[in-house]
């Protein structure tokens, strides 16, 4: 959908689809604001002219507006105010659930820098390389206390809290250099707490990463966090193991011995490391021991994205 230019003078640049959905809606409702409170303007005027007192001893007269006078003023705004729910629902939705296609990177919030990393391995600080036209969600933590990650030309914003994970997700439509902001105040150095988004045509990202450091070979793989934490004692395919069998578990429901229910995702299993007595699986015992204080965020996130990648 394209309703007018892509830039407009007080507005960033609309790089995402979304982007233009949002200010769509926006603009919808600036409108419908405008025109009624124009409307209302001129008729206060009017009506103050129209039915002034003419002389003194002149004493007004009660009036009852007919039914459908009454039904009309009603049902009209209503219409309109479900029209803009239902819109305003429909983009929401659309902005809140990334594409099942979607490639995933991690990102963590500090005082004051935004720490990235890409589902290939390559760490980057304050700088985010994308590819256009593919779908990226962001899942996010904080080290410390609560950011926000907010890319005004995207039109999307998402807070970033200590302790869980929250998304974010676009897919930028032309390569270019976009602002991140935090938008949270977050200490005296918040308003440096910037970065960018440096979104790529898929080929110069390839060779972007190809031609980047050696990251990949450097970084320790969940693989061996898993083994160097000793999770892989207690988790293994065997029926004798003390722990469950963590193949498969990523996106599966969980039933617990207090008979509570949740899908198994990255808020869950970090959970289940750093307070493991939160819910006990089913057929288990307490016995895992905690690792809060002795997994860092960087492991945090190497461990789940190997748990996930656990399939069969
Ligand atoms: C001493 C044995 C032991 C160790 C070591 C251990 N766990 Fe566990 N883990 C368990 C047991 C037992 C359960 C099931 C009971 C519960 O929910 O606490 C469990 C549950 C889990 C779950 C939830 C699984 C499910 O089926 O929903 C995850 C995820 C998990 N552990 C990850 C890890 C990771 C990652 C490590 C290493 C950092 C680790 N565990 C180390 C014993 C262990
Ligand atoms: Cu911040």
């Amino acid at each position: 959908m394209k309703f007018w230019p892509e830039q407009s003078p007080l507005f960033p640049e609309r790089a995402t689809e979304i982007a233009r959905e949002v200010d769509a809606i926006y603009f919808f409702g600036l409108g419908i604001a405008t025109i009624f409170s124009l409307l209302i303007a001129v008729l206060v005027v009017y009506f103050a002219v129209r039915y002034r007192r003419r002389h003194p001893d002149e004493v007004g007269e009660r009036e009852q507006a007919p039914a459908w006078l009454e039904l009309v003023w009603s049902i009209i705004p209503l219409g309109i105010l479900l029209v803009m729910f239902a819109w305003g629902a429909d983009v929401f939705f659309k902005a809140r659930r990334a594409p099942a296609d979607a490639v995933e990177y991690y990102v963590t919030g500090k005082q004051w820098m935004w720490k990235f990393q890409h589902p290939q391995g390559a760490r980057e600080i304050n700088d985010l390389h994308v590819p256009v036209g593919v779908p990226v969600k962001l899942i996010m933590t904080s080290e410390d206390v609560i950011h926000s990650f907010w890319v005004p030309e995207f039109r999307v914003k998402m807070d970033v809290l200590p302790g869980r994970y929250t998304t974010l997700w676009f897919e930028v439509d032309r390569p270019g250099i976009y602002r991140i902001f935090c938008n949270e105040y977050c200490g005296v150095e918040h308003s440096l707490m910037r970065g960018s988004v440096i979104a790529m045509e898929p080929a110069d990202y390839e060779e972007w990463l190809g031609g980047g450091q050696p990251l990949t070979a450097l970084t320790r793989t969940g693989e061996q966090v898993f083994a160097e934490k000793t999770c892989n004692t207690c988790h293994k395919d065997e029926a004798a193991a003390l722990g469950p069998s963590l193949t498969g578990l990523f996106g599966t429901e969980r039933e617990f011995q207090d008979g509570s229910r949740t899908i198994a995702d990255e808020n869950y299993i970090r959970q289940s490391i750093l307070e493991p007595r939160a819910h006990l699986v089913m057929g288990y015992q307490a016995l895992m021991p905690t690792f809060q204080g002795q997994v860092d965020e960087e492991e945090l996130t190497l461990l789940i994205n190997y748990i996930k990648s656990l399939q069969d």
